[in-house]
């Protein structure tokens, strides 16, 4: 489906009076406060969020998966549905690609489709998680990590095959999410499997052209759950360390144990410049890949706040992160989800924004608590959205994307066209 330019601007005019009279509002009450407005609806306009190819469809769980129909059944029509977002809200301007889930068949069509939506791509994903069914070894005991040499060498194979596609799309980033692990105490001499995997990823990082960047996620458990060879940052600030330049680790919120100070993890990675990719979603237990925001929207803007700080400071040696939703939507439609999604990171990044780092600082060197606090506090508590909407309108976006979006019966055509059959997303 592709949306008319019309649409956005009869939707942008009939909201006009009522933005422009809360964005003038709040606008005045930062200024008075010290703050660059101008400057801070161009950061919110200019940040994009990539959206990965598997979560355009509806997810599942191991028991089960409902489809809300309309789901994209080629790649093509996925790059269509990335193209619809970015219309709307002009945030999503990037693809992610998980290989073997969406393999290009013509690569440079591709590539000209994504060009047409104004799309490019982000990380490219491996995947030695599943068996594929075409291929010779499997990864029931791990990949690239695996005991077993031939295993290795054909789970850095299809790495390197990842990278090859990804090159012929225009990508600069290879992601690394490792399944390996063990289910049972003693079934893996830990050191042995890190050491493998170690050696894997140096062939792979090999084969990464100069330009790129590899991103090495972590995660505690599933789908084993004794042991992950990568289960943390620190293994993954390991590995990237020991890798190179052109080696980082990746933040997936859904990848700590409950209660974990992610904030803080960002705040090290990004000391040490090694915060490379970023996988934005929301949890209440474990990776439950849930809306972004909807759980613990201040843990989010906690960690904008250390995001911001590690942008924004002179003396930071942190590349900007590669942003992308990494969600699946069991109950929701998926359209929907992901421009809510969007939202919510906008909305975060804006409150960080608004922090006034000087006197957070001087609250700390005061051992002021309290203080500290209330500036955090003051910043959450301001109502942005009128920020985020000028921000969209300035860029041609909705000034309500989620309401355009239901205005237009997507969801409704989208089932015309593609029917109610269930499509798997390989999730
Ligand atoms: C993993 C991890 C990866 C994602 C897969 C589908 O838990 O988050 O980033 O590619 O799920
Ligand atoms: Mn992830
Ligand atoms: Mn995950």
């Amino acid at each position: 489906m592709i949306l008319e330019k019309q649409f956005i601007n009869d939707h942008n005019k009939k909201l006009a009076a009522k933005h422009a009279a809360s964005f003038s509002f709040l606008a005045n009450q930062l200024e008075q406060e010290g703050h660059d407005v101008e400057r801070i609806v161009s950061k919110i306009a200019a940040l994009q969020i990539a959206i990965p190819s598997w979560a355009l469809g509806n997810g599942g769980t191991r028991f089960g998966r409902f489809s809300g129909g309309g789901e994209p059944r080629t790649l093509e029509e996925k790059i269509l549905d990335v193209g619809l977002l970015h219309a709307i809200n002009r945030s999503s301007g990037a693809i992610s690609l998980h290989i073997p889930w969406d393999i290009p068949s013509d690569a440079a069509a591709i590539k000209a489709l994504a060009r047409e939506h104004d799309l490019i791509f982000d990380a490219v994903n491996s995947n030695t998680f599943q068996d594929q069914p075409d291929q010779q070894l499997s990864y029931k005991y791990g990949s690239l990590s695996h005991t077993d040499k031939a295993i290795r060498q054909q789970a850095i194979d299809h790495n390197l095959e990842v990278i090859h596609h990804g090159k012929q799309l225009g990508s600069k980033a290879l992601t690394v999410w490792l399944a390996d692990g063990t289910c049972f105490p003693g079934q893996q001499n830990f050191r042995k499997a890190f050491q493998r995997t170690l050696e894997s990823l140096k062939e792979i990082y090999t084969g990464l052209p100069d330009d790129w960047q590899m991103f090495i996620e972590y995660k505690p458990y599933e789908p084993y759950f004794y042991s992950t060879v990568i289960q943390d940052w620190g293994t993954s600030h390991l590995l990237a360390t020991k890798l190179g330049r052109k080696a980082y680790c990746l933040v997936d919120l859904g990848h700590h144990l409950p209660n974990t100070n992610i904030e803080q993890i960002v705040a090290m990675l990004m000391m040490e410049g090694k915060l490379g990719g970023f996988h934005f979603n929301d949890s209440k237990y474990g990776d439950d890949d849930l809306t972004v925001g909807s759980i613990k929207p201040y843990q989010l803007f906690l960690i904008f706040n250390e995001l911001v700080y590690g942008m924004e400071d002179p003396a930071s040696v942190n590349p900007i992160p590669a942003w992308m939703i990494d969600a699946s939507h069991n109950v929701k439609d998926p359209l929907e989800d992901l421009l809510q999604s969007v939202e919510a990171i906008k909305l975060a990044y804006a409150q960080a924004l608004l922090v006034n780092k000087e006197e957070l600082e001087a609250a700390r060197e005061n051992n002021d608590a309290t203080q500290a606090q209330e500036i955090l506090q003051h910043a959450y508590r301001t109502d942005v959205r009128p920020l985020i909407a000028e921000a969209r309108k300035r860029v041609g976006a909705a000034l309500q994307p989620l309401s355009l979006f239901r205005s237009l019966n997507v969801r409704k055509q989208l089932i015309q066209e593609r029917g109610h059959k269930t499509v798997s997303t390989g999730l």
